[in-house]
């Protein structure tokens, strides 16, 4: 008999009993958003074969063109989560505004996401992802939208690459869970996950280097004589996944024209902090710690560096 392992529902309940006050609600979450993903990812490993791709003629409130996919992974996430009855409110980089589930009113929660983060990557089969980032509801209004990182109770991502993987935290340790298609379910590949104190891979889109500060400029271009690779994919789940594992830097910052870098606070940057945070990591706009930044706007962008704690510092002593 095959030894199945650990799968990500006795792991959620198994986490849920270490706290005797629990009850039973953030696990409900965290079921909701695995079976979100299930669905997600069998939308997109059928992409090219449905005839699904292609864009729609809407744009998001970002301005980008919105693909397809991304409408049919938020209209899953939003379904899934309402559902689960869990959640007071959500939020979406697909939606102007949030969405209050008529079965949520009692919702501890309110969660925000990223539903098909890199989708502009789907036409050329580049791995993406789901990003969420879970808070506890306040006031019942905005405001609980709008709290620091570092009070998230739950925030990870699922990557939909050759194969998926979901890795999220509660603030105790980060772990991985490897879907296993043939069970329909999520089993623990990546227990306990550390990031490298230091790395030798930076992460970033050089063609901007243009119209950076003078200073990061010149510590990016020193990564070249370090011996340090590039690598850069275009979609922050697979760029950041891989900078857990692998170490070094990921970074979007700011720049010239766009003066608070292009990646969202609530549903990208803050969430992958705090996974990157909790597995030893660091995470930084260059001027604050990502995870102390106050929202002001549900789609608010800040700048990020992220990574091995080392090469955070290090850039820090340059450009803090
Ligand atoms: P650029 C994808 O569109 C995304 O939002 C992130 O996933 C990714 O890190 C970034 O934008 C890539 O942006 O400007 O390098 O193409």
């Amino acid at each position: 008999m095959a030894q199945l392992g650990m799968d990500l529902n006795r792991f959620i309940l198994e986490e849920e009993r270490k706290y005797p006050s629990a009850t039973g609600s953030l696990s409900l979450a965290l079921t909701a958003i695995e079976s979100a993903s299930k669905i997600i990812e069998s939308k997109v490993r059928k992409a090219g074969l449905s005839n699904i791709l292609g864009t729609t003629d809407n744009t998001n409130v970002s301005g980008d063109q919105v693909q397809k996919l991304d409408v049919i992974a938020n209209d899953l996430m939003i379904r899934y989560i309402s559902d689960s009855g869990q959640f007071h409110a959500l939020a979406s980089e697909e939606l102007d505004d949030p969405v209050f589930p008529e079965n949520g009113r009692d919702g501890k929660y309110v969660i925000s996401f990223d539903p098909l983060d890199g989708s502009s990557n789907i036409n050329v089969n580049v791995s993406i992802g789901t990003i969420f980032s879970i808070h506890k509801k306040i006031d019942g209004t905005v405001n609980d939208f709008l709290q620091e990182g570092h009070k998230q109770v739950a925030a990870g991502y699922i990557i939909y690459g050759s194969s998926t993987v979901l890795v999220y935290t509660t603030g105790n340790g980060v772990n991985g869970f490897t879907l296993d298609p043939s069970v329909g379910m999520f089993l623990l590949s990546h227990p306990d996950m550390k990031i490298p104190e230091k790395g030798k891979i930076y992460s970033i889109n050089e063609a901007y280097a243009h119209k950076w500060e003078k200073n990061l400029k010149a510590h990016i271009d020193s990564y070249k004589e370090k011996g340090y690779s590039l690598r850069y994919i275009g979609s922050m789940v697979s760029d950041v996944h891989r900078t857990l594992i692998k170490g070094g830097i990921f970074a979007y910052p700011a720049d010239s024209k766009n003066k608070s870098g292009k990646l969202r606070l609530l549903y990208e940057a803050s969430p992958m902090a705090f996974v990157i945070e909790n597995a030893g990591g660091r995470s930084t706009t260059g001027a604050e710690d990502t995870l102390n930044v106050k929202p002001d706007s549900i789609h608010q962008r800040v700048p990020v560096f992220l990574g091995s704690r080392e090469d955070i510092n290090e850039l820090l002593n340059v450009i803090g």
